[in-house]
């Protein structure tokens, strides 16, 4: 047998619309999503953040793990957890996006992680500011990009790995890229990059690489699996690509009332109905404005003031909902004028599906 016995798995299995198979409910319960109703908190509860873990998660020893800056650097060095904690700290509310939260309302699907809408939450992540260290290594010259790279290894699309990411040096102090070694006040879990991760602010979580062993300065553009194989926009599965970064402009409800258990449909007794959601756009760009959807109206929510830049605003509502049945839906603009559409954007493999969201609603 091949030493590599994924070698001809190139290929995505094929999917239907709306029919999951075991492998994806496999990757569903390992990558959970947020709560809904944990969208009413200004912080995702650390259980209620969602997840999203390509292969196992490894189990580092936080006493000896070690984060080695090399490669093109000057003064490349080793630093320690202990070193790191050691270091000025930051505390940031960061909204953290999967690329490919909305994916399963893409139509014809792709085979990844089927998100409806879940893939989404805010951690206050603790942390150093990450620049000053690159400096401190001081890149050569002919560095054009640095590389991230997790301690967790695997195969996609026949490709053996371990997952990593890169950033140049300007986007590196333009995003305000923060080393994390702490969510919510506690240490990292293993399941969120524990030792040792980065979070980049204001992009998708695709960038903000977990479980961090190793910094390289790289004097060629970097072309790791995760980096230029996916996270891609793609018309078509031929199609060069554009790389995927800033999250687009997003909104989301709790959905109102209670569930029915099968049908995940929703009953609210007539009177007023206070609804509650967030808004976010990328790179710490405001929300300027929130709209509700009922019966065919579009009506303008109230917006809570942005209180930290990387973090999602929150609106509420208050419906007096009559008898019927609805699906209401929400959508959001930014201060750039980015709208969310109604209809998923297309992409061939479904990420960044910002389409406005839609709750069916019965009212008696
Ligand atoms: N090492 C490593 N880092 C990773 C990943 C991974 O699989 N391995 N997944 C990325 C993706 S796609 C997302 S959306 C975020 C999710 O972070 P979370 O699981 O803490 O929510 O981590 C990113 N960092
Ligand atoms: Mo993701």
């Amino acid at each position: 047998m091949s030493k590599n016995p994924f070698e001809i798995y190139t290929e995505k299995p094929t999917t239907i619309d709306g029919i999951y198979s075991q492998a994806e409910v496999g990757l569903a319960n390992r990558n959970s999503g947020i709560l809904l109703e944990t969208l009413a908190l200004d912080v995702t509860p650390t259980g209620s953040h969602y997840l999203l873990s390509h292969f196992d998660v490894p189990l580092l020893n936080p006493t000896t793990h070690s984060l080695q800056f090399s490669g093109s650097f000057n003064a490349p060095f080793e630093m320690s957890i202990a070193d790191i904690m050691a270091l000025p700290a930051v505390t940031m509310p960061v909204t953290m996006e999967c690329a490919g939260n909305g994916r399963a309302g893409v139509s014809p699907r792709s085979f990844s992680m089927p998100w409806l809408y879940e893939g989404v939450g805010t951690s206050e992540w603790t942390g150093t500011k990450l620049a000053p260290l690159i400096e401190k290594a001081c890149p050569n010259d002919d560095v054009v990009e640095i590389s991230f790279t997790g301690a967790d290894y695997g195969y996609d699309m026949g490709e053996p790995h371990f997952f990593g990411r890169s950033l140049t040096l300007a986007q590196i102090k333009k995003l305000d890229v923060l080393l994390v070694y702490a969510m919510n006040g506690a240490p990292l879990l293993p399941q969120h990059g524990a030792p040792l991760r980065i979070i980049v602010p204001g992009w998708y979580g695709m960038a903000s690489v977990k479980w961090l062993t190793n910094i390289e300065a790289l004097t060629k553009p970097y072309d790791g699996h995760q980096q230029v194989k996916t996270y891609q926009f793609k018309a078509h599965k031929d199609d060069v690509g554009t790389p995927i970064q800033s999250i687009r402009v997003k909104s989301l409800m709790v959905p109102p009332g209670v569930p029915d258990w099968s049908s995940r449909k929703r009953f609210v007794p007539a009177g007023g109905v206070d609804l509650i959601g967030r808004a976010w756009s990328g790179d710490g760009v405001s929300i300027e404005a929130v709209e509700v959807e009922i019966a065919g109206e579009w009506r303008v929510a109230k917006l809570s003031e942005k209180k930290d830049q990387y973090a999602w605003q929150k609106w509420t509502f208050t419906w007096q909902a009559e008898p019927g049945e609805y699906i209401l839906r929400c959508r959001a603009r930014d201060v750039n004028g980015n709208v969310q559409p109604l209809d998923p954007p297309w992409d061939q493999a479904g990420f960044a599906n910002n389409a406005a969201q839609c709750v069916l609603v019965f009212v008696a």
